[in-house]
């Protein structure tokens, strides 16, 4: 073995040194101190709130090293197999208060820091967030990490080391500006490995020739050369001794060969600009959620992401010796949405042309290996990449894919002769001009299992967008796996009053391993003592985020009002328009009533939040006209504190932390079938908020788990929406006579100058209204008349949400993990301890 080759004596040595963890308040402030005076060179006198979470930084990451060191070297000796989530995204927040939750040290670390002067809570909100994502996907990725860590899966993330995050959105006169986020600064949480290092070739072309048994092969040769360079980032289970590794791929430009020839020629500037182009592949996450552009540089960061990635998969996997049959029992590769396509065609690539494998050998290889994950149906969405393009950035494989989709529709020819719609409907190549590469089919020809994210939308994707693969493979190839989230970040870390009250009742904080155990709550929900607590602490979350609200829009809000919350990426799809004009029919309907009436009025606050993408016209309107209802209707004195409408800039992970805990009604309200699964959902339950939404995505298995009389359900089905939008085009369109209302108040300049409202309104009125918002818009609002007045009941209120959170124990995302392990990856948990 590995360790009987190095002589005892010399064992001996490094075990006498080698490092140890802090583990007492003790120990806690000597590493911190010692943090502060040499790594970062400060002193007691010059050490502000921002040294101090380095420092406190600094001292946990020291302990996260000794684990992951230790858990890689044990997963390496052990020899199992190892699952590998391929993301372009990464939303992770922050990591300090998760390490100190994790490894369970964060009383230690709480009293140290008073000691030394410090609040935790300050320093703990200095870290900026690690924010390599756009929303739902990205943070799904975050929380698998988690609990693979958890439940001590050997298993890696691979994504992009970008240099600028998603854009920190400002909101200046109404209107969102995007400024970018430069976050790499001062990160404790990453390793560069300079060591680590993969050429990454791009453009070229390829040869044909003869091996020496006359075996037709071909050979790549590149255009250019770029070097992606490993920055690791440790990810700690809780509460185990589990580290796993997050590989973040940068760009560079390569030393062998491009800059030489100029700089010998005297071309120094233009050397330097060559450098600086090969840097731009990893510089900028890509700002659209839902949305595919086509753009060359993203095919680039894919490209670059996959073969460095599957380069590191393969050169782990050879020293092991194996024989290439037995990659799939060693390596399952899962495949968060079609980004990641290209190692499917990447691994063949390797197998055939580098290894020399059989074509047939190699692809069976392949399919053992990939999972795809599907996270949308909605068409603009799907990604596809024109045959021009690729020919030009990755010719080789676009000869792969073309052999791919030869050999596939000739096995589908085969079982459906005479077929030929069937054959241009699943063919890889669309006949469109120009032809076009559609990603999600090689995702699917290529992968042994294709699960959707929500019950609902698993069944979507069987009978819509893929449903001649149904046709083809049969049921088995596709599944579900609903979503999930880690209880750690979004219980105990976000509400840690709730989580402790919890704690309490059920004896022990097991139900953050087991959700499950939330079900022993239930027999608490009569008990009064239990209730008042359970309706302080939401009374103290809605004060934490009341001061948040004044600290970034200098708005006060009654933290006594109903918080209804909306915060999520803008899209038509997830219709905050609907939202919005609903806040407007109450407005007029307020001003309307007597002051009689309006004394039996619940006072209310809407809350919005979410990012727009850049280039996306339609929703920047909807972020303007909540702006503008929100300056007219906030200082409305006749209205006072009836009605606000807050709108909480840069919308992300750590503000998610203090807005999911705080709510009493939030909104999941998408056009049914459009919202795959939605995970915030799942968030604001999880801390005793009631949701109103549509049947849709896992809103739906949520009725399922907690009772329909617990949550607010409205709109149409998804099995009508195709009908409604059919009528709107070739029927007569009725616009909603209350959404007419609204419109006309909007018209009259109620809210400022209507002009720039008009695409919005005209999208509904005049252009079919594609979403549907004027047919759900009175069962919208008649759904919001019950919350009102049931919010009216505290008491029953109260037994709703305890009631709710009690049921929420499917949506760990352990169970998620657990699922993916068992039905897709087929891998088995390495306990770290038991390995010694
Ligand atoms: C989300 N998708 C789904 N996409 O919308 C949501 N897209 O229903 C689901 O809960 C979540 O995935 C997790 O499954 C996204 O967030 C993107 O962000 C995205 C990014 C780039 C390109 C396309």
């Amino acid at each position: 073995s590995v360790e009987a080759s190095i002589p005892e004596p010399l064992r001996e040595a490094w075990r006498k040194h080698s490092a140890t963890k802090f583990t007492t308040k003790h120990e806690f402030e000597r590493e911190f101190v010692r943090h502060i005076e040499t790594t970062l060179a400060r002193s007691l006198y010059n050490c502000d709130e921002l040294a101090a979470y380095s420092g406190a930084a600094l001292a946990f990451r020291d302990r996260l090293i000794i684990e992951w060191n230790r858990t890689q070297q044990r997963q390496t000796f052990s020899d199992q197999k190892r699952v590998y989530y391929l993301s372009l995204e990464f939303l992770m927040g922050r990591a300090l208060d998760n390490a100190m939750l994790n490894v369970g040290m964060k009383d230690v670390a709480r009293d140290g820091l008073a000691d030394l002067g410090f609040r935790i809570e300050d320093a703990i909100s200095q870290e900026h967030d690690a924010a390599l994502g756009n929303g739902g996907l990205g943070r799904l990725a975050a929380c698998f990490l988690d609990s693979m860590a958890t439940l001590n899966y050997p298993a890696w993330g691979y994504g992009l080391r970008y240099r600028y995050g998603i854009f920190k959105q400002e909101i200046v006169n109404g209107y969102q500006m995007e400024i970018p986020d430069y976050w790499l600064d001062n990160n404790p949480w990453e390793f560069p490995r300079h060591d680590i290092t993969v050429d990454i070739q791009f453009y070229g072309h390829v040869t044909k020739y003869q091996d020496e048994n006359g075996k037709t092969c071909h050979s790549w040769e590149a255009g250019e050369t770029v070097q992606a360079v490993a920055y690791d980032v440790p990810i700690p289970g809780y509460h185990t001794k589990t580290t796993n590794n997050l590989r973040l791929w940068s760009s560079k430009a390569s030393s062998g060969e491009f800059d030489f020839q100029k700089f010998n020629a005297g071309d120094y500037e233009s050397a330097v600009a060559d450098q600086q182009i090969a840097e731009t592949i990893s510089a900028v996450l890509y700002p659209n959620d839902n949305l595919e552009r086509g753009k060359e540089l993203r095919l680039k960061q894919q490209y670059f992401w996959c073969a460095a990635s599957l380069y590191d998969i393969v050169r782990r996997f050879k020293k092991t010796k194996r024989a290439w049959s037995e990659f799939p029992d060693q390596v399952a590769i899962q495949l968060n949405d079609t980004h990641p396509t290209l190692a499917i065609v990447e691994l063949q690539r390797i197998l055939i042309d580098v290894e020399g494998l059989e074509w047939d050998e190699a692809w069976s290889i392949v399919t053992g290996t990939f999972g795809y994950t599907n996270h949308t149906v909605l068409p603009e969405a799907l990604e596809k990449w024109s045959v021009p393009l690729m020919q030009n950035l990755l010719p080789r494989h676009l000869q792969i894919i073309y052999d791919i989709n030869l050999f596939f529709l000739q096995s589908v020819e085969k079982r459906f002769p005479n077929d030929r719609d069937m054959l241009s409907r699943v063919s890889i190549i669309e006949e469109s001009h120009p032809k076009m590469v559609r990603m999600a089919y090689i995702a699917i020809i290529g992968s042994h299992k294709v699960n959707g994210v929500a019950e609902l939308h698993s069944d979507l994707i069987k009978t819509t967008i893929f449903k001649d693969f149904v046709t083809i493979y049969g049921p088995d190839r596709f599944t579900n796996v609903t979503n999930g989230i880690t209880p750690r970040r979004w219980l105990h870390q976000a509400n840690p009053e709730l989580s402790a009250l919890i704690a309490e009742k059920l004896g022990g904080y097991d139900f953050l391993t087991d959700l499950t155990l939330l079900d022993r709550l239930e027999v608490f929900v009569d008990d009064k003592k239990f209730r008042r607590e359970w309706a302080d602490i939401k009374a103290k979350n809605k004060l934490r985020l009341a001061r948040l609200i004044k600290d970034v829009t200098g708005y006060s809000v009654n933290p006594n009002s109903l918080f209804d919350v909306q915060v999520k990426r803008i899209h038509e799809y997830k219709r905050q328009q609907l939202n919005i004009f609903g806040v407007i029919h109450r407005y007029l309907s307020l001003k309307a009533m007597t002051p009689e009436e309006r004394k039996k009025v619940v006072p209310r606050v809407s809350i919005f939040g979410g990012k727009a993408a850049p280039g996306y016209w339609m929703a920047k309107s909807i972020i303007y006209l909540i702006n503008s209802v929100a300056a007219v209707v906030n200082k409305d004195d006749e209205i006072g504190d009836l009605l606000k409408v807050i709108f909480i800039e840069d919308y992300n992970v750590s503000k998610a932390e203090i807005i999911c805990p705080a709510s009493d009604i939030s909104e999941h309200i998408s056009t049914a079938g459009t919202e795959a699964s939605g995970t915030s959902n799942m968030k604001f339950v999880l801390n005793g908020g009631l949701i109103i939404g549509t049947c849709d995505g896992a809103n739906i298995e949520i009725t399922r788990e907690i009772g329909e009389q617990n949550i607010f359900l409205f709109g149409n089905l998804a099995e009508d929406v195709e009908d409604l939008r059919h009528r709107h085009f070739y029927g007569s369109f009725q616009l909603d006579p209350q959404l007419k209302r609204v419109f006309d108040a909007i018209k009259e300049g109620t809210f400022g100058d209507p002009s720039s409202f008009t695409s919005l309104i005209s999208s509904i009125e005049e252009h079919g209204d594609y979403y549907l918002v004027s047919d759900d818009f009175n069962s919208y609002i008649a759904t919001h008349d019950m919350v009102d007045q049931e919010f009216q009941n505290q008491e029953e209120w109260l037994a709703k949400s305890i009631t709710s959170v009690a049921r929420m124990g499917f949506f760990s995302m352990d169970r998620v993990t657990n699922e993916y392990a068992d039905i897709i990856w087929n891998i088995e948990p390495l306990d770290i301890a038991d390995e010694a």
